[in-house]
């Protein structure tokens, strides 16, 4: 409290702060430091030097931002979507939108009218205005050793070589490319150069099998797919192109054939000579693109014209094609980026997310390059040749001694509800207690970040998102889709729509209704449980799917987990609802000990003591599963679906266990069963 009374002013009046709109009345308590209840949430507030260079550096300061972007969204919005080079200025209204079933087809548009191009404003506009020779990219490779890089002029450069290539093969405005590449360079330039003639990039991940690859050309059809031959990720070769293959025969029997298959010869994992070829479709990337002008006239777009699609999973069924379109994407990419990370032109700024998610697509491609950030791609796994491998690469880039991280600033955390126990280990150990934890809850769907720290302006609880970005208005609704005010819980759907909002689902806008609009009319439903604070913070608690209900008792998975992990014996766990005669739902948690600490009775019960001591005693799990591993995505979420079939023995309807990163590990989990 000390910290935030040297930090920011005293407040003028509480009458002074919004009560109405916005609906966070709460964060008046955190103004005005008298009713924090640090008893239950330790608060960790930023330095008082950190806020003071901060670009919003106050709850105030915030508060006032917020309640105008949410009074006046069409003066907000235009105010920052004017930094941006627009070939034509948007028409009226700003943004119009409806979200509400009752009353007719969603739909949601954001300067609509304006003319632009969101290469243009990454590269040229930075190249322009005197960003030409500051680095844009640092590319390290999976071997440590020598690093590459490329300036803002060079990536305008290389860009405008593949979009050219891209043009002269026939790819025009609104074509769909699919990318299938590792994290290269080569994974930008081919992002940015689709988006520079107006063609549709869909990237897939390169962790992505076959089938999965081929399920998704087969949906938005393109001419070409751009992948690499191999790259290795730790030591072994992965054969992309050999993938690529066998997707793009699975895709023809569906009836859908593509043109050419542009590859790049990456060389440290595998030779051209030893790559399977196609005669007639396969070209390689260094044959072609290099001879190709380093000019590309822009292809100027309308600010709702699309600008990709991302696959995601739903809870049943095929992938669901999120699209963005060009304008509100990157204003709100920008935008959101700059705050979150409280961005300083002379950071070096590096996330480690690929870009075959959404994170890599808005925080590794677009948001940094708007705002002429310098960013750092890494093309290997964060454990390989060691766990070091990540502060190796912070210090690298700051040429600092070997792990001593002192160039941090800010960081981040995204995908999954952080636990208090992680999210303390990740501030005292690897930010010394030193930097902001921007927690940024958001989704494919929604762009950009939703609900994040600004990591300058108010004290942080450990585990929780905070507040809403500007122009964001959360919403807690009951099961009747009942909005309930303060103090709450319930699901999480957004009121309104922001710029970065998805517009539709590829092919399917009834899907797209009948998915995030029907389930509570009037609103964007999120899918996940969420609750507020007495304080106005907000505390993700999981997809609501992994909601459990015990003797009418809601509790979210996450907090029996973050529970559990707080036991200085337990690394992992995650836990699921099995049906229980008494209970309705009983609580089944799979936990992964600390390496060398042997399962025990006596630590069975120590687990379960723990849960009733931070939780209650209803919260208590009926049952621990040793898990020696558990079963995750190739993006490292846990897949609960399958620990719901093994919690609850229906072990003949595991389901499609492939896309696992490690499928092993269900066959351990269901031979420790009864332990
Ligand atoms: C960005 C991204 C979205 C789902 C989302 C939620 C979970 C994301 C979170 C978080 C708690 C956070 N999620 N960020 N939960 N705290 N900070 O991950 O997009 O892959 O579409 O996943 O991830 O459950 O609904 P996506």
């Amino acid at each position: 409290r000390q910290e935030i009374g040297m930090a920011n002013p005293p407040v003028e009046s509480m009458k002074e702060l919004p009560s109405g709109a916005g609906k966070i009345p709460h964060i008046n308590a955190v103004i005005l430091g008298d009713s924090l209840a640090s008893e239950e949430h330790d608060l960790v507030f930023p330095s008082a030097d950190f806020s003071r260079e901060a670009l919003v550096s106050s709850p105030e300061q915030y508060l006032q931002m917020y309640r105008r972007s949410i009074e006046d969204p069409a003066g907000f919005w235009s105010e920052i979507a004017s930094q941006f080079y627009w070939k034509q200025k948007w028409g009226q209204p700003v943004f119009s939108q409806n979200l509400d079933v009752r009353k007719g087809p969603i739909h949601i548009e954001w300067f609509k009218g304006g003319v632009t191009n969101i290469c243009y404003n990454c590269l040229d506009r930075n190249v322009e205005s005197g960003n030409a020779d500051k680095v844009a990219i640092y590319w390290e490779p999976n071997e440590p050793g020598p690093h590459d890089s490329l300036t803002y002029a060079q990536l305008l450069h290389r860009v405008c070589q593949l979009a050219n290539y891209l043009k002269d093969i026939g790819v025009k405005k609104g074509d769909a490319v699919v990318i299938y590449l590792p994290m290269l360079m080569e994974l930008p330039i081919a992002m940015l150069a689709c988006a520079r003639i107006g063609a549709v990039h869909s990237v897939v991940f390169a962790g992505f099998s076959a089938e999965s690859l081929a399920q998704r050309i087969v949906d938005c059809k393109p001419k070409v797919v751009i992948t690499c031959n191999a790259v290795k990720r730790g030591p072994k070769p992965i054969h992309l192109k050999d993938i690529v293959d066998t997707a793009i025969d699975e895709s023809a029997k569906s009836g859908v054939s593509v043109d050419v298959c542009l590859t790049y010869e990456n060389q440290s994992a595998l030779k051209r000579e030893s790559t399977k070829w196609r005669e007639g479709r396969d070209v390689w990337w260094q044959d072609v693109v290099p001879n190709y002008p380093t000019t590309c006239e822009v292809e100027w777009v309308d600010a709702e014209d699309p600008l990709f699609l991302l696959y995601t999973s739903g809870s049943t069924g095929k992938p669901k094609g999120v699209l963005h379109t060009v304008g509100g994407y990157m204003v709100y990419t920008a935008i959101t980026f700059k705050y979150a990370f409280d961005y300083k032109p002379s950071d070096i700024y590096w996330c480690t997310a690929d870009c075959g998610w959404i994170t890599g697509h808005s925080y590794v491609t677009y948001g940094p390059l708007l705002n002429g950030a310098t960013v750092v791609v890494y093309e290997g796994a964060p454990n390989y040749p060691d766990s070091g491998r990540c502060w190796d690469i912070v210090d690298k880039f700051k040429y600092v001694t070997r792990y001593s991280r002192k160039s941090l600033r800010v960081l981040g955390s995204v995908g999954e509800p952080i636990n208090p126990t992680a999210w303390r280990w990740f501030f005292n150990v690897v930010g010394d207690s030193r930097c902001p934890i921007s927690d940024t809850w958001w989704q494919t769907e929604t762009g950009g970040f939703m609900i994040t720290p600004l990591p300058g302006a108010w004290p942080q609880k450990p585990g929780s998102a905070t507040f809403p970005f500007f122009g964001v208005q959360p919403v807690i609704v009951d099961e009747k889709g009942v909005e309930i005010e303060g103090e709450c819980s319930g699901y999480l759907c957004v009121k309104d729509s922001w710029p970065g909002a998805f517009r539709t689902l590829y092919g399917d806008h009834e899907r797209y209704e009948t998915t995030y609009f029907k389930p509570f009319p009037g609103y964007y439903f999120s899918g996940d449980g969420c609750s507020r604070d007495k304080d106005g913070y907000h505390w993700l608690t999981g997809r609501v799917d992994d909601v459990i209900n015990v003797s009418g008792h809601r509790i979210g998975t996450a907090e029996v987990e973050s529970a559990l992990v707080s036991h200085p014996n337990c690394a992992e766990a995650a836990v699921v609802g099995v049906e229980h005669e008494v209970k309705g739902q009983g609580i089944y948690a799979f936990v992964t000990l600390v390496e060398g600490v042997p399962y025990s009775e006596e630590l069975r019960k120590s687990l379960i003591v723990t849960v009733r001591q931070q939780i209650g005693a209803f919260a208590a799990p009926d049952k621990i599963h040793w898990a020696p591993g558990l079963p995750k995505t190739r993006s490292g979420k846990i897949m609960r679906r399958i620990l719901r079939k093994i919690a609850s023995k229906q072990l003949d309807e595991l389901g499609d266990t492939s896309t696992l990163a490690d499928p092993g590990v269900v066959k351990q989990l269901i031979e420790l069963a009864d332990r």
